[in-house]
Order: structure tokens, then C-alpha cells, then sequence
């Protein structure tokens, strides 16, 4: 098999990837480990920045997210019953789109479907080869079979524990990492969301998050222990923790109802340094997580295709390698701004087991400052809405 650029991993960054290459006229095959279905149960993000929602515009995959997201121009923010709103539009001109990540690949799988791609699933020990070579390949077992794919280049999309990071020397590679001492208990419920808004709410108990899908699907998280299992948590006792972490009125206003997922993520900060070795370039989860505290996950992924998929157009279309040679060096430029900003959205809103009386008092004052200050509050909505590619 040969194709123009083999894609590792079949999530939102490797499929948006091929979609915006295939509207450019380059070809690509998609090689995921998993299912399809199983790509689909994933309950993961749900805010798009203005740059995602082009991209998807560009990947001529939007009809749907414009019809059925929601567009977003501002957030609250609550410090136990102190609450208040952070109004994007007035800030900054620009707002978020509220669509879930599993929406937009399925909005993907669909488009790369209709153009009749390669997306093969359930690949097994796939292995990219000669990275600095001008010849690299994978190899692969698919179906009871060993394949080899040639291709001109390699794109790493497989996500935090996937293969191709490791193809990255030690003698070159940097990883830089932050791991916090508590996770993210998340509920789907299928209620209607306490607000129009998102709230993210700090308090005595720690942090909670009222986030949404639609007008009758909510998502909902609190911090948790590390320790914690899902089935800790009986509905009931999610229910009354989340009430007693967000402000009195909100949580009046709380309607309750069976999960139908439920599930703890740890938090991490990552980053690998650098993001491409010879013909291998990494995008998202691959190359670097955030804590979700900023929303900004899946939209990292985004900015890095967005590079990405921009230098190897003007390679394959100009002869022109300026994008491919710089690529590292550009994505983590936004990258590292991206971990700051989730870093501090995180140490802002958590509740840490060590923390000191003094600590408090200076989570109190910055939120206070956040508050009442316009700066502090531009700079926060310019970061959320997503600083410019
Ligand atoms: P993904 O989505 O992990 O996709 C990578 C794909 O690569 C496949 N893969 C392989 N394929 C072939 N061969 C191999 N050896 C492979 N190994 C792995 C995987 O099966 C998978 O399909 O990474 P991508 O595309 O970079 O997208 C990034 C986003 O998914 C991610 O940043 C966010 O979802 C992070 N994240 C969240 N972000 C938010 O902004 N808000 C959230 O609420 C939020 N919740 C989450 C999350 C990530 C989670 N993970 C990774 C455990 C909740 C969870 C549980
Ligand atoms: C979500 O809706 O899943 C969500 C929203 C905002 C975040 C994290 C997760 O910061």
C-alpha cells in the first residue's frame, strides 16, 4: 500500500488531519487501533474555540455543529457563593461553541466516509519506519495480516500512550510533566443544564464544573480522589456533592436524574519536546495533555493539525519546506501557552491536599482579583476563547 501521509490514530486530531489534507487534494490513510463504536463511546471534551470551529468550516464538516452547538459568549465563575461572569463577546469580540467532542467525530468519520477514505480500525502493532529517511513506512497487522504502508510522511495522532512519541530519540526527546494529586469525576445526565452557561466553581469541598451537551443533556464533574472508582459513587451521593460545591441559587435550580456515564479522569500536564523527528510529526494527546480545567484538549489537538496540515500543503502544492522544518517549533509556541493557561485555570479552582491557610488566602485574592479587575478578566476570556494560530 502507498499513500502521501499515513496517519496514526483514528481520534479527533488524526481524522480532522485527513479530512482538511483531503480537501487540499493530498491522500492520506487513517490506521486506529480500536473500533469505530468504541472511538464513538468516548465522553471527552465539549468546548470549541473559534479556531477549531474554522477548521471544521474548512473541512467542510460544520452544518451540523452550526446547527445543533451552541454558541457561548461568556462563562460564570463561583468562589463558594461568590459568583460572576466573564462576557467573552465585550472582552474580546469572540465566544466558544459548545459541541461535544464525540459529535465532531462522528461528524468526521462521516465526511471521511462520503469521500470514500482509508480509515482502517482495529490495526494491531503498528510501527512507523526510516522517519529519517525521505522513504518512511509503517508497518501493521490488520485482519489476520502483516501490512506495509509507504507513504512521503508520518503523522503521530495516537494519543498520549500511543507508539510513535517513543520513535523520538531519548537522546533528543525532552518530556516535561506535572501530575495533580486528585481526578475529575464526570455525569451525563440527560436533565436539563442548571444554566445557560458553563459555571466553574471553587469551593471549601473542592472544585465542580456544570457544563452541557444540549438542552436536555448536562455534564457535570467534581474533584475526586485519585483513589476514587466510578463505583464509589452512588448517583445520589454525585448528586449531593455537586449541590453542596456550587452556589446556593445554582443548586436550587439543580435538576437531578440517573447518570448515563460516569467516569474519573486523572489531571496532567505534558509536554514532549519536540514534536517531529525526520518525517514524523505529532499532533494532540501525542505530544502533550492539559488538565481539562481550561477546556483546551481538544483544542490543542486543533491547533496542531492546523500547522500541520498547512506545511504539508504548501509542500506538496509550492515545493515550499519552510512550514515542515518549523513545525515544532510553532505548535508548541501556542502549546506551552495553552499548559500555562490550564495550569493556573487548575491551581485557581482546586481544592490540593497539602494546601496551607496562606495558600487559600492567595486563591481568594486572585479570584477576588479576577473578579474585579478587567485586565485579569481579558486576559482570562483571550485565553479561553483560544489566542490566535
Ligand atoms: P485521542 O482522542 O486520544 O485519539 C488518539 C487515537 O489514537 C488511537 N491509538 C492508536 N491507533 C493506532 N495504533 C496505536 N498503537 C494507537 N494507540 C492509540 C486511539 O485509539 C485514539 O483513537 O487524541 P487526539 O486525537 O489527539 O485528541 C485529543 C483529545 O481527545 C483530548 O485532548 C481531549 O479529549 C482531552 N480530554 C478532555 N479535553 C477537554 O478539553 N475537556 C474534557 O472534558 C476532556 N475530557 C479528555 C477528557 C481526555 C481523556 N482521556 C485521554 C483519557 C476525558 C478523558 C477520559
Ligand atoms: C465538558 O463539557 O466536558 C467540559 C467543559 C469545559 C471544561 C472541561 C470539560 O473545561
Amino acid at each position: 500500500m502507498r499513500t502521501q501521509v499515513a496517519i496514526i490514530g483514528g481520534g479527533p486530531a488524526g481524522l480532522l488531519l485527513s479530512q482538511l489534507l483531503h480537501k487540499a487534494g493530498v491522500a492520506s490513510v487513517v490506521l486506529e487501533r480500536r473500533s469505530r463504536e468504541y472511538v464513538l463511546s468516548r465522553i471527552r471534551a465539549g468546548v470549541l474555540e473559534t479556531g477549531l470551529v474554522n477548521l471544521m468550516h474548512e473541512a467542510g464538516i460544520a452544518e451540523r455543529m452550526d446547527r445543533e452547538g451552541f454558541i457561548h459568549d461568556g462563562t460564570l465563575i463561583a468562589n463558594g457563593n461568590d459568583q460572576f461572569r466573564i462576557d467573552f463577546k465585550e472582552l474580546t469580540g469572540s465566544h466558544v461553541m459548545v459541541y461535544g467532542q464525540t459529535e465532531v467525530t462522528r461528524d468526521l468519520y462521516e465526511a471521511r466516509d462520503a469521500a470514500g477514505a482509508t480509515v482502517m480500525h482495529e490495526c494491531s502493532g503498528v510501527k512507523p519506519h526510516d522517519l529519517t529517511t525521505d522513504a518512511p513506512y509503517v508497518t501493521f497487522f490488520h485482519e489476520g495480516a502483516v501490512h506495509r504502508l509507504d507513504c512521503d510522511f508520518i503523522a503521530g495522532c495516537d494519543g498520549f500512550h500511543g507508539p510513535c512519541r517513543q520513535e523520538i530519540p531519548l537522546s533528543v526527546r525532552r518530556e516535561f510533566e506535572k501530575v495533580y494529586p486528585f481526578g475529575w469525576l464526570g455525569v451525563l445526565s440527560e436533565t436539563p443544564p442548571v444554566d445557560n452557561e458553563l459555571i466553574y466553581s471553587n469551593s471549601e469541598r473542592g472544585f465542580a464544573l456544570c457544563s452541557m451537551r444540549n438542552a436536555n443533556l448536562s455534564r457535570y464533574y467534581i474533584q475526586c480522589q485519585l483513589s476514587d472508582t466510578p463505583d464509589d459513587w452512588t448517583d445520589d451521593a454525585f448528586w449531593d456533592e455537586l449541590r453542596r460545591r456550587i452556589p446556593e441559587e445554582a443548586a436550587d435550580r439543580l435538576v437531578t436524574g440517573p447518570s448515563i456515564e460516569k467516569s474519573i479522569a486523572p489531571l496532567r500536564s505534558f509536554v514532549c519536546e519536540p514534536m517531529q523527528w525526520g518525517r514524523m510529526f505529532l499532533c494532540g494527546d501525542a505530544a502533550h495533555i492539559v488538565p481539562p480545567t481550561g477546556a483546551k484538549g481538544l483544542n490543542t489537538a486543533a491547533s496542531d493539525v492546523n500547522y500541520l496540515w498547512r506545511a504539508l500543503v504548501a509542500w506538496y502544492k509550492d515545493g515550499e519546506r519552510g512550514g515542515i522544518d518549523t513545525y515544532s517549533e510553532t505548535a508548541l509556541a501556542r502549546i506551552w501557552k495553552a499548559e500555562r493557561f490550564s495550569w493556573w485555570m487548575t491551581t485557581l479552582l482546586h481544592r490540593l491536599p497539602e494546601q496551607s491557610e496562606f495558600d487559600i488566602r492567595m486563591q481568594d485574592a486572585d479570584i477576588a482579583y479576577l473578579q474585579h479587575s478587567t485586565a485579569a478578566q481579558t486576559a482570562m476570556a483571550e485565553n479561553y476563547v483560544g489566542l490566535p494560530y
